[in-house]
């Protein structure tokens, strides 16, 4: 079925080995000069994580989807994920999605769908959603799997802009 978890799970899955099969000195360099190294990217994820597992919880409490902000390179910075064991990091990063996976499953449907007329996606969501337009926590929730795969592109793209020769 096409749901946000099928679709989380699916990316993790087929994410994980390929993730796996980088080195950590791979891993580390930065992608370009000022931009994130791949080590960086899974950290962004990790706090895309955590930040949208508070969101997703506590949405299930209230009427609206107003949610906290973060400031993504200052998160990055603050937690030297360049310094951070790559093993660690790919296994915190499949487990912590494998539970979102849980929690949109668990989430109950009236909470996913009613429509939220007071939101703030026009800053938080990666796809946004006009301040005057009424959202759902589902579109939130599917927008989270197209951010996360949208970065899972960055990670994997100097494979197919170099391949194997
Ligand atoms: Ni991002």
């Amino acid at each position: 079925m096409d749901t946000p978890e099928a679709a989380l799970r699916d990316a993790v899955r087929s994410a994980l080995p390929r993730l796996e099969a980088i080195p950590d000195v791979e891993a580390r360099r930065p992608r370009s000069p000022g931009k994130w190294s791949r080590k960086e990217i899974v950290g962004h994820l990790i706090d895309s994580a955590s930040n949208n597992h508070q969101r997703f919880v506590r949405a299930q409490r209230t009427n609206d989807l107003v949610c906290a902000t973060y400031d993504q390179d200052a998160w990055v910075e603050a937690q030297k994920y360049v310094d951070a064991d790559w093993h660690d990091l790919r296994a915190l990063w499949s487990h912590f999605n494998l539970h979102l996976a849980h929690v949109m499953e668990a989430c109950p449907p009236d909470a996913r769908t009613r429509p939220r007329a007071r939101h703030n996606l026009h800053e938080v969501a990666f796809r946004a959603v006009p301040a005057d337009q009424p959202t759902t926590l589902e579109y939130f929730m599917r927008d989270y799997v197209v951010h996360l795969d949208h970065h899972l592109a960055q990670i994997f793209d100097h494979e197919t802009m170099h391949p194997v020769r």
